[in-house]
């Protein structure tokens, strides 16, 4: 699966990304990750990559033709394949879930538009931009941590990505239930015990004891939750 982020900060990119699970992804080329610098692309001789708005308002714009420009160097880099999905990070987009996760992660390629300041010309977005993708109903001041967060999601569905290839089906949500509480040594911690069941070996037990907790706390902590599946 390979991931190409426009951007203007394409360190954040590669710094947030290249730690921990998606870190060891990316060296071992089950991901790739390739963050295009939209400033690399401009034709202007200053680097600007941003103008005042048309109609006057507050803020900057950011210009169509540098990203058309980087949009086009990743496009060819991925010649006679057919054309990728462009995700463009907006709190106007639909909101991220982990069916959308699902969905993306059997796609080959995919294009993070990460716009910053105050928008992005909107004729570059009706261009190529072929998703609107929130993550949530707040503000940011850029479309990077959004893309992150899109990518470490969308990896850890891909083949390899997790060391336990049951690791990603059992986790939260992915039978609309969050996960059940977990326990390690020691058994006793300042009072409180791990539950007698996880000690038992009772291998039936344990299981019906962690639907019902995950149940349970569906149940507390997000009903809405449980609306999807009945
Ligand atoms: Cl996807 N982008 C930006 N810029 N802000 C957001 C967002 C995305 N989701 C919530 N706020």
């Amino acid at each position: 699966m390979n991931f190409h982020v426009l951007t203007l900060f394409p360190d954040m990119i590669k710094d947030g990304l290249g730690t921990s699970i998606t870190g060891r992804a990316i060296d071992s080329g089950k991901i790739t990750l390739n963050a295009v610098n939209i400033r690399d692309y401009t034709l202007e001789k200053h680097g600007h990559v941003d103008d005042y708005p048309y109609g006057g308002g507050a803020g900057m714009v950011m210009q169509a033709e540098p990203i058309y420009r980087a949009y086009q160097s990743v496009i060819e880099g991925i010649k006679n394949k057919k054309r990728p999905r462009v995700l463009y990070m907006t709190p106007q987009g639909k909101v991220f879930n982990q069916q959308m996760a699902r969905e993306l992660a059997g796609e080959e390629d995919l294009i993070f538009l990460c716009g910053h300041y105050e928008g992005v010309d909107e004729r570059i977005l009706e261009m190529i931009v072929t998703d609107n993708v929130s993550i949530g109903d707040y503000v940011l001041t850029g479309g990077e941590l959004p893309a992150m967060v899109m990518i470490d999601s969308i990896s850890r569905l891909v083949d390899g990505v997790l060391n336990n290839k049951d690791s990603a089906e059992y986790e939260s949500f992915s039978d609309n239930l969050l996960e059940y509480p977990q326990y390690t040594r020691p058994e006793e911690f300042m009072g409180r015990k791990v539950p007698e069941v996880l000690l038992s070996g009772h291998h039936a037990n344990i299981e019906k004891w962690r639907k019902e907790q995950s149940l349970k706390r569906t149940m507390e902590r997000r009903p809405d939750l449980l609306n999807n599946i009945l």
